[in-house]
């Protein structure tokens, strides 16, 4: 009796695991679909060649042709996605995020599908201008589904630049349709818009002007621009400009260009005390001041 207590035990967790597996199995069309790895001829590196030949680099070469368009921003939530059928390459997906130089991230694109053997490639540059490679990965993380190849996976991950990257999510080995994915990262922050490194509701310049030396109007001064405390010389100047630009009726320049030069100066005057910059320095800054032409409206 005791025997059977344990039996019967034994077969209700049994049938309970055997439950439990059934929920995992995806349905049996893509089952149907998946041409198991041995029937994929040839090598995987030959075809990984072919693959980035043939398609990445064909799509990017033949520009005109493609749909050049981001399919979503990685900003620290999963995202998933789905290439439904063989037109997919017209179509590829494109995401975007922007990063730090020295930031540290790990992106993880595990199939969704049984059928899509999942890779992706790391461009530095937007959709819209030159797109750099960074990096990429194909057969990392083996698959939940036991499917053809394996997950790609790139973890703590130093991005070399600063600014926006693209990822692509694409095929290595072509194991059938559709070819479902998600993406999940960790590292990539959406809230330094100026890469700065101060998040956004706490820079006092989200938005900070970041070029090498003050520029005033198209005029470049030579003038180092200095970035301290999460803005810059240039953000502290744009401040008055905008200020004197909000005032501008239209019949005021003179007026205005006069009170822009006088704040400016009020400014360099502080900065030549600091000594961030010199007499020399702070001439040059109100040369091109009152060279410009501000106030001006948009437009105008
Ligand atoms: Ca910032
Ligand atoms: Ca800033």
């Amino acid at each position: 009796m005791k025997n059977l207590k344990i039996a019967t035990f034994i077969i209700a967790i049994l049938m309970l695991f055997v439950q439990c597996e059934n929920e995992s199995i995806i349905d049996t069309n893509n089952l149907e679909s998946t041409i198991p790895n041995e029937e994929i001829l040839g090598d995987k590196t030959d075809l990984l060649k072919s693959v980035n030949e043939s398609i990445l680099n064909k799509v990017y070469q033949n520009r005109d042709a493609i749909e050049f368009v981001y399919t979503g921003e990685l900003c620290g939530l999963n995202v998933t996605g789905m290439y439904a059928d063989a037109t997919a390459y017209q179509s590829l997906h494109h995401y975007f995020f922007n990063g730090n130089e020295g930031d540290i991230i790990s992106i993880y694109v595990p199939r969704t599908t049984i059928g899509f053997d999942s890779a992706f490639t790391l461009y530095f540059g937007t959709v819209d201008t030159e797109l750099i490679y960074v990096t990429s990965s194909d057969d990392v993380i083996a698959d939940a589904f036991g499917g053809c190849f394996s997950d790609p996976y790139i973890g703590d991950f130093t991005l070399p630049y600063s600014g926006t990257y693209t990822l692509v999510i694409h095929e290595a080995a072509h194991c059938g349709y559709p070819m479902g994915y998600e993406i999940i990262t960790t590292g990539i922050n959406c809230n330094d818009a100026d890469f700065d490194g101060c998040q956004n509701d706490e820079d006092p310049y989200p938005h900070s002007i970041m070029t090498e030396t003050i520029i005033i109007d198209g005029i470049d001064t030579g003038v180092e621009n200095i970035f301290e405390n999460c803005g810059t010389m240039s953000d502290e100047i744009q401040d008055i400009i905008n200020q004197i630009n909000d005032q501008y009726t239209g019949d005021n320049y003179y007026t205005l260009h006069k009170k822009l030069s006088s704040e400016v100066s009020k400014l360099t005057y502080y900065w030549v005390k600091e000594r961030k910059i010199t007499r020399v320095e702070r001439s040059k800054i109100s040369t091109a001041i009152w060279k410009s032409n501000i106030p001006y409206s948009i437009g105008s």
